[in-house]
Protein backbone atom coordinates (compact mmCIF):
# COMPACT_ATOMS: atom_id res chain seq x y z
CA UNK A 1 0.00 0.00 0.00
CA UNK A 2 1.44 3.32 -1.05
CA UNK A 3 0.37 6.81 0.64
CA UNK A 4 1.39 10.39 -0.93
CA UNK A 5 0.31 12.77 1.54
CA UNK A 6 0.22 16.77 0.29
CA UNK A 7 0.48 19.24 2.96
CA UNK A 8 2.10 22.46 3.85
CA UNK A 9 3.84 20.76 7.27
CA UNK A 10 5.65 18.35 6.37
CA UNK A 11 7.58 18.17 9.66
CA UNK A 12 4.25 16.48 11.67
CA UNK A 13 5.15 13.42 9.65
CA UNK A 14 8.34 11.76 10.52
CA UNK A 15 7.39 11.38 14.31
CA UNK A 16 4.25 9.04 13.34
CA UNK A 17 6.18 7.13 10.50
CA UNK A 18 9.13 6.19 13.05
CA UNK A 19 6.31 4.65 15.44
CA UNK A 20 7.34 0.42 15.45
CA UNK A 21 4.43 -1.35 13.75
CA UNK A 22 4.76 1.00 10.53
CA UNK A 23 8.30 1.53 10.35
CA UNK A 24 8.62 -1.85 10.42
CA UNK A 25 6.19 -2.13 7.68
CA UNK A 26 8.21 0.78 5.91
CA UNK A 27 11.41 -1.19 6.04
CA UNK A 28 9.72 -4.60 4.98
CA UNK A 29 8.38 -2.47 1.78
CA UNK A 30 4.69 -3.73 2.63
CA UNK A 31 3.76 0.38 2.86
CA UNK A 32 5.32 3.47 1.42
CA UNK A 33 4.39 6.86 3.18
CA UNK A 34 6.34 9.51 0.48
CA UNK A 35 5.26 13.36 2.19
CA UNK A 36 5.50 16.31 -0.21
CA UNK A 37 5.79 20.06 0.72
CA UNK A 38 2.71 21.57 -1.89
CA UNK A 39 4.61 24.85 -1.84
CA UNK A 40 7.49 23.22 -3.76
CA UNK A 41 4.56 23.45 -6.43
CA UNK A 42 4.45 27.27 -6.39
CA UNK A 43 5.47 29.02 -9.28
CA UNK A 44 5.76 32.72 -7.57
CA UNK A 45 9.01 34.20 -5.91
CA UNK A 46 7.58 34.32 -2.76
CA UNK A 47 5.93 30.59 -2.88
CA UNK A 48 2.60 31.59 -2.04
CA UNK A 49 -0.07 28.88 -2.09
CA UNK A 50 -2.58 30.73 -0.93
CA UNK A 51 -5.08 34.03 -1.00
CA UNK A 52 -8.11 35.82 0.07
CA UNK A 53 -11.54 34.53 -0.33
CA UNK A 54 -13.27 36.00 -3.40
CA UNK A 55 -16.49 37.86 -1.79
CA UNK A 56 -14.90 38.10 1.56
CA UNK A 57 -14.67 36.26 4.59
CA UNK A 58 -11.91 35.30 7.02
CA UNK A 59 -8.87 33.32 6.58
CA UNK A 60 -7.10 32.22 3.41
CA UNK A 61 -7.59 29.83 0.29
CA UNK A 62 -5.49 27.29 -0.95
CA UNK A 63 -5.00 28.29 -4.48
CA UNK A 64 -5.91 25.69 -7.57
CA UNK A 65 -3.16 25.62 -9.78
CA UNK A 66 -0.45 25.36 -7.35
CA UNK A 67 -2.43 22.28 -5.63
CA UNK A 68 -3.51 20.82 -8.64
CA UNK A 69 -0.24 20.63 -10.43
CA UNK A 70 1.38 19.48 -7.50
CA UNK A 71 -1.68 15.74 -7.57
CA UNK A 72 -0.57 15.91 -11.47
CA UNK A 73 3.22 15.75 -10.91
CA UNK A 74 2.73 13.53 -7.66
CA UNK A 75 0.32 10.95 -9.57
CA UNK A 76 2.87 10.78 -12.46
CA UNK A 77 5.39 9.04 -10.14
CA UNK A 78 4.07 6.02 -9.72
CA UNK A 79 2.44 3.67 -12.67
CA UNK A 80 -0.53 3.26 -10.49
CA UNK A 81 -1.99 6.95 -10.81
CA UNK A 82 -4.27 6.09 -7.18
CA UNK A 83 -7.18 7.92 -5.67
CA UNK A 84 -7.36 11.34 -4.75
CA UNK A 85 -8.42 11.81 -1.15
CA UNK A 86 -8.92 15.16 0.17
CA UNK A 87 -9.12 15.32 4.12
CA UNK A 88 -12.19 17.70 4.89
CA UNK A 89 -14.47 17.90 8.00
CA UNK A 90 -17.17 18.40 4.53
CA UNK A 91 -16.34 14.83 3.40
CA UNK A 92 -17.71 11.44 4.45
CA UNK A 93 -17.21 10.19 7.39
CA UNK A 94 -14.64 7.56 8.31
CA UNK A 95 -15.59 4.04 10.17
CA UNK A 96 -14.37 0.52 9.97
CA UNK A 97 -16.63 -0.76 7.05
CA UNK A 98 -15.03 2.69 5.06
CA UNK A 99 -11.85 2.15 5.83
CA UNK A 100 -12.23 -2.31 5.09
CA UNK A 101 -13.80 -0.81 1.39
CA UNK A 102 -10.94 1.99 0.74
CA UNK A 103 -8.12 -1.05 1.86
CA UNK A 104 -10.08 -3.59 -0.53
CA UNK A 105 -9.94 -1.55 -3.48
CA UNK A 106 -7.09 0.65 -3.41
CA UNK A 107 -3.39 -0.19 -3.27
CA UNK A 108 -2.71 3.59 -3.57
CA UNK A 109 -4.03 6.89 -2.11
CA UNK A 110 -2.96 10.26 -2.70
CA UNK A 111 -4.04 12.47 0.78
CA UNK A 112 -4.61 16.19 0.21
CA UNK A 113 -3.99 18.04 3.23
CA UNK A 114 -5.80 20.98 3.72
CA UNK A 115 -4.77 24.09 6.09
CA UNK A 116 -6.57 27.64 6.29
CA UNK A 117 -10.27 28.00 5.72
CA UNK A 118 -9.50 25.20 2.89
CA UNK A 119 -9.33 24.22 -1.11
CA UNK A 120 -10.82 26.43 -4.17
CA UNK A 121 -13.67 24.55 -5.04
CA UNK A 122 -11.96 23.81 -8.44
CA UNK A 123 -9.42 21.91 -6.88
CA UNK A 124 -12.54 19.72 -6.37
CA UNK A 125 -13.87 20.46 -9.32
CA UNK A 126 -11.59 19.00 -11.49
CA UNK A 127 -9.42 16.55 -9.23
CA UNK A 128 -13.05 14.71 -8.15
CA UNK A 129 -11.25 13.61 -4.79
CA UNK A 130 -13.21 11.04 -2.26
CA UNK A 131 -13.88 13.92 0.67
CA UNK A 132 -13.25 12.45 3.98
CA UNK A 133 -14.12 14.10 7.46
CA UNK A 134 -12.61 11.69 10.46
CA UNK A 135 -15.54 13.13 12.55
CA UNK A 136 -17.92 15.74 13.48
CA UNK A 137 -15.45 18.29 14.63
CA UNK A 138 -13.08 20.70 13.14
CA UNK A 139 -8.90 20.29 13.57
CA UNK A 140 -6.54 22.63 12.14
CA UNK A 141 -5.34 21.03 9.18
CA UNK A 142 -5.80 17.69 7.44
CA UNK A 143 -2.72 16.28 8.68
CA UNK A 144 -3.78 14.68 11.51
CA UNK A 145 -7.24 13.37 9.61
CA UNK A 146 -4.60 11.90 7.30
CA UNK A 147 -2.39 10.22 9.90
CA UNK A 148 -5.91 8.31 11.32
CA UNK A 149 -6.55 7.59 7.94
CA UNK A 150 -3.33 6.08 7.36
CA UNK A 151 -3.38 4.12 10.85
CA UNK A 152 -6.39 2.88 10.45
CA UNK A 153 -5.69 1.49 6.66
CA UNK A 154 -2.18 0.01 7.25
CA UNK A 155 -3.89 -2.20 9.67
CA UNK A 156 -5.72 -4.04 7.11
CA UNK A 157 -2.57 -4.73 4.90
CA UNK A 158 -1.25 -8.66 5.55
CA UNK A 159 1.76 -8.47 7.39
CA UNK A 160 1.82 -5.37 9.00
CA UNK A 161 0.24 -6.98 12.21
CA UNK A 162 1.57 -9.69 13.89
CA UNK A 163 -1.86 -12.22 13.97
CA UNK A 164 -3.26 -11.04 10.18
CA UNK A 165 -6.91 -11.77 11.15
CA UNK A 166 -7.51 -9.60 13.98
CA UNK A 167 -7.62 -6.20 11.72
CA UNK A 168 -10.26 -7.57 10.20
CA UNK A 169 -12.40 -8.87 13.12
CA UNK A 170 -11.81 -5.62 15.50
CA UNK A 171 -15.04 -3.77 17.31
CA UNK A 172 -16.46 -1.95 14.33
CA UNK A 173 -15.44 -4.30 11.39
CA UNK A 174 -18.19 -5.65 9.42
CA UNK A 175 -17.87 -8.82 11.12
CA UNK A 176 -18.36 -7.69 14.73
CA UNK A 177 -20.32 -4.38 16.00
CA UNK A 178 -19.78 -4.58 19.39
CA UNK A 179 -17.57 -2.72 21.51
CA UNK A 180 -14.52 -5.15 22.89
CA UNK A 181 -15.30 -6.95 26.28
CA UNK A 182 -12.45 -6.00 29.16
CA UNK A 183 -8.96 -7.44 28.99
CA UNK A 184 -6.90 -8.11 32.03
CA UNK A 185 -3.03 -9.09 33.12
CA UNK A 186 -1.37 -9.58 36.18
CA UNK A 187 -1.51 -8.68 39.51
CA UNK A 188 -5.01 -11.02 40.09
CA UNK A 189 -5.29 -8.35 42.53
CA UNK A 190 -4.50 -4.57 42.62
CA UNK A 191 -5.36 -2.28 45.06
CA UNK A 192 -8.36 -4.68 45.88
CA UNK A 193 -9.59 -4.48 42.66
CA UNK A 194 -9.70 -8.03 40.92
CA UNK A 195 -9.66 -9.51 37.91
CA UNK A 196 -12.96 -11.44 37.60
CA UNK A 197 -13.09 -14.96 38.67
CA UNK A 198 -14.43 -16.94 34.89
CA UNK A 199 -10.97 -15.57 33.46
CA UNK A 200 -8.91 -17.27 36.12
CA UNK A 201 -10.61 -21.27 35.54
CA UNK A 202 -9.74 -22.44 32.34
CA UNK A 203 -12.98 -22.83 31.69
CA UNK A 204 -12.79 -21.53 27.69
CA UNK A 205 -16.85 -22.05 26.90
CA UNK A 206 -17.45 -19.85 30.31
CA UNK A 207 -14.81 -17.09 28.94
CA UNK A 208 -16.01 -16.82 25.52
CA UNK A 209 -20.04 -16.48 26.77
CA UNK A 210 -18.65 -14.11 29.91
CA UNK A 211 -17.06 -11.78 27.69
CA UNK A 212 -20.06 -12.05 24.95
CA UNK A 213 -21.98 -10.84 27.94
CA UNK A 214 -19.78 -8.06 28.19
CA UNK A 215 -19.65 -6.52 25.21
CA UNK A 216 -23.09 -6.77 24.59
CA UNK A 217 -23.39 -4.69 27.64
CA UNK A 218 -21.29 -2.32 26.99
CA UNK A 219 -22.51 -1.88 23.89
CA UNK A 220 -25.87 -1.53 24.90
CA UNK A 221 -24.83 0.86 27.58
CA UNK A 222 -22.30 3.10 25.45
CA UNK A 223 -23.70 2.82 21.89
CA UNK A 224 -26.77 1.64 21.24
CA UNK A 225 -26.64 3.19 17.62
CA UNK A 226 -24.46 -0.15 16.60
CA UNK A 227 -27.10 -2.69 17.48
CA UNK A 228 -29.61 -3.20 15.10
CA UNK A 229 -32.83 -2.28 16.17
CA UNK A 230 -35.68 -4.47 17.52
CA UNK A 231 -38.40 -5.28 14.58
CA UNK A 232 -35.93 -3.91 11.99
CA UNK A 233 -35.88 -6.48 8.94
CA UNK A 234 -33.15 -4.74 7.56
CA UNK A 235 -30.70 -4.57 10.41
CA UNK A 236 -30.83 -8.26 11.25
CA UNK A 237 -28.06 -9.05 8.63
CA UNK A 238 -26.10 -6.94 10.25
CA UNK A 239 -26.89 -8.44 13.60
CA UNK A 240 -23.88 -9.05 16.02
CA UNK A 241 -22.44 -11.67 15.53
CA UNK A 242 -23.71 -13.24 19.29
CA UNK A 243 -25.32 -16.26 20.63
CA UNK A 244 -26.20 -14.62 23.60
CA UNK A 245 -30.02 -14.97 24.92
CA UNK A 246 -30.67 -11.59 25.12
CL1 LIG B 1 -10.30 15.62 7.53
N1 LIG B 1 -9.95 18.06 8.45
C1 LIG B 1 -10.17 19.05 9.30
N2 LIG B 1 -9.54 20.20 9.15
N3 LIG B 1 -11.01 18.95 10.32
C2 LIG B 1 -11.62 17.78 10.46
C3 LIG B 1 -11.42 16.71 9.61
C4 LIG B 1 -10.56 16.88 8.58
N4 LIG B 1 -12.19 15.69 10.01
C5 LIG B 1 -12.82 16.13 11.08
N5 LIG B 1 -12.49 17.39 11.36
Amino acid sequence: MRFDVLTLFPEIFPGYMSQSILNKSIQNGIVEIHIHNMRDWTTDKHNKIDDRPFGGGPGMILAVEPVVRCVRDVRAMDDDPGVVMMMTPSGQRLCQPLVEDFATHHRRMILLCGRYEGFDQRVIDILKPIEVSIGDYILNGGEVAAMVMIDSLVRMVPGVLGDELSSWDDSFSRGNRMLEYPQYTRPREFEGHNVPEVLLGGNHSAIEKWRLQESLERTKIRRSDLLPEPNNESATAETPNTKSET
